[in-house]
This record gives C-alpha cells, structure tokens and sequence, in this order.
C-alpha cells in the first residue's frame, strides 16, 4: 500500500510537471485528488490493515495529499502568471506609433471670404450686425426709398410668403433695423453679412440664393471721400496693394448719388484682357451715398447727418479671388471643390 502511494505521487507530480494549461492541471487535480481517486481508494482499503498500520498509512495518504495538493498550487500560480505575461505580451501596444489622423472639416470657401472681409471692416472699427431672412415688406423695400408700385419691387422678382412678408432681397433691411435702434444718433458703423434670395434662374452667374455683405456709415460730415477711401482699403487688402478703384455713376433707389465700384484687373493690370473685356477693370459692388428719404425714415435728421453705404455679392468675389468660374461650385458641394480650400490640402 505503502509503495503504491508513492507510485501515485510520483506519477501525480510528474503530470503536473508536464501539464501546460490551467484545464490540464485541473483534470490532475480531479482524477488524483477527487472522490473518486486512487488515493481515496487506497484509504477506503485501510479497514484490511491492521490497528498498528492504520495511523501510519493515514499519516502517509495525507503526505501525499498535501505533496500533489501543494504542487498543483504552485504550478497553478505558475501557469496564471505564464498566462498574464502572455495576454500582455499579445496587447502590447507601442505608444511611439502616429495616431490615426481624424478629418476635420473646412471652413466653406464663402465662409472664408465673409470671415476675411469681416476682420478687415472690424480693423476699421465697424461693428457685424445680423439679422431675419424672413423679412417683412417695410422693412425690405418701403423703408429703402422702394414704395409699393416702385418697378424695381416686381413682385416676379421676390419670393413672397405673404402679402407682406418675403424672403429678404439684400441684406439693407438689416441696416435698416439697426438705424432705427440708433434713435437718430450717430455714429453707425456696420457691416452686414447673409443669405439674400431672388427669383432667378440658376446658371453659371446666377443663384437664387446667394451671400451678400452691406456697409453703412452714417454720421456728422460723411462724404463721398469716405465711401471711396474705405473701398480703396478694401480692394486692396482683399485683392492686392497693387489694385486701384474707379467710380461710374449708376443709380439706386436708397442712395443718391450712386455709383458702380470696379477694381483694377489682376490678370493685365489694367491693359486690358479677356477676365476684364478689354476694359482693364472689373465690377465688384455698388455704393453710394444714403438718400436723404432712407434716413429721415430710419429716424436721422438728413440735415444734420450724412451716410454712406455699399453692397457686393460675396459668391462674386470669392470668384474673382480664386478664378472660381461657375457659381453653382458653391452650392453643389462636390468634395473635389471644397478640399480645394482646405489650408492642409489646397491653398
Ligand atoms: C448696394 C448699393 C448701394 C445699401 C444702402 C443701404 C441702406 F440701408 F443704408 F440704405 N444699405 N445698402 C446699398 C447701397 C447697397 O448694394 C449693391
């Protein structure tokens, strides 16, 4: 009995010795160890010895117990640390490599070029006034020296909600308002940056939803000298120090005089070549100087006070600033035209 405990642990510490896993070395556990074991066999048996023996054989079933017990615990601990070092090894990660890179987004090109305007007219101490594209008819057209019947308010022209309320036609009705906040004091001093809409057929030049920005000044002793000084600065910031102005009188309804603001042509430098027509210059916005109807109605004594103020189609300059050639590239957002102005990928 004697030999055939140390038999069974011999050939118990051997199969641990060799056992490579936790579920392994469990089996050894179970088949050596359980109820149903050699060893609980062997003490099973120890009712044939006699009374002398019975301690001794006890004394030494348990030795063996606790010798395969004890080496079973510390392959144990064994094998769960192999396994540790293992899972750390296969989910080593290497903090040195590059990081994916995330695409963000871009600032739209017309966002970049109201953005750019905006900080040159703020470094000229104007104040970004915003306001409804839901516009009412006052406030779009009455108030703009535009009473009802005017030609250049065709109602085909206009998208309309109601008899009174319209998609608003320029961004003016936002100075208006801000006027009228001013009670008839001075100075004013905004730029006004927005959606406008006109019924229009789209094409390569048209869009009947587009981005315009307005100027207004209005104070003591404004003249015409400062409506031509500040677009001097402005075409040569926004297009280069080596551009210059020209004025044509034109007309429009809310200012008096009026006039068309062209800048010198890049391409030729005023020679004359086919961006420019021949002419050496290109339109790029209207101005003029605020009719003395426009502000009476906005609360300024046209006696005391002066204004001037000026328009442009911000689609148009983005165009002539990038040699964009069809208005459409702005709203068809096709990718291949918007990372063109992306500052990581184009210019
Ligand atoms: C233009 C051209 C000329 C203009 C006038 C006003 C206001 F509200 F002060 F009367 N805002 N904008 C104006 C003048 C706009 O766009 C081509």
């Amino acid at each position: 009995m004697q030999e055939t405990l140390k038999k069974l642990q011999e050939e118990a510490l051997q199969k641990i010795e060799v056992a490579s896993d936790l579920k392994e070395l469990n089996d050894v556990r179970v088949a050596y160890l359980g109820k149903k074991g050699p060893i609980t066999e062997v003490l099973r048996g120890m009712g044939k010895l006699s009374a002398e023996e019975r301690p001794k054989m006890g004394a030494l079933a348990n030795e063996v117990r606790a010798a395969i017990g004890g080496s079973i615990e510390k392959k144990q601990a064994q094998l769960e640390e192999a396994a540790v070092a293992a899972k750390l090894a296969k989910e080593k990660i290497d903090v040195t490599l590059p990081g994916y890179t995330v695409k963000a987004g871009n600032p739209h090109p017309l966002t970049k070029i109201i953005e750019e305007i905006e900080d040159l007219f703020i470094g000229m101490g104007y104040e970004v006034a915003e306001g409804p594209e839901v516009e009412q008819d006052y406030y779009n057209f009455e108030a703009l020296n535009l009473p009802k019947g005017h030609p250049a308010r065709d109602m085909q022209d206009s998208f309309y909600i109601t008899e009174e309320t319209l998609m608003r036609t320029h961004t003016s009705p936002v100075q208006v308002r801000t006027m009228l906040n001013h009670d008839g004091k001075g100075p004013v001093k905004i730029i006004c940056p927005g959606k406008v809409y006109r019924r229009d057929n789209d094409d390569a030049t048209h869009s009947h939803q587009f981005m315009q920005i307005e100027g207004l000044v209005v104070d003591k002793n404004i003249a015409m000298s400062d409506l031509s000084g500040t677009l001097e600065v402005f075409a040569k910031k926004m297009f280069g120090e080596d551009r210059m102005i020209r004025l044509r009188p034109s007309f429009f309804p809310f200012t008096e005089p009026s006039v068309e603001v062209d800048i010198s042509c890049k391409i030729c430098a005023g020679k004359g070549c086919n961006v420019c027509k021949g002419t050496g210059y290109i339109e790029v916005l209207g101005a003029g100087m605020v009719h003395p109807n426009v502000l009476k109605m906005a609360g300024f004594d046209p006696e005391v006070y002066s204004g001037f103020a000026f328009g442009m189609g911000v689609e148009r300059i983005a165009m002539l600033k990038y040699g964009i050639d069809d208005i459409r590239h702005f709203y068809s957002n096709d990718i291949r035209f918007l990372k063109q102005f992306d500052r990581y990928e184009g210019q």
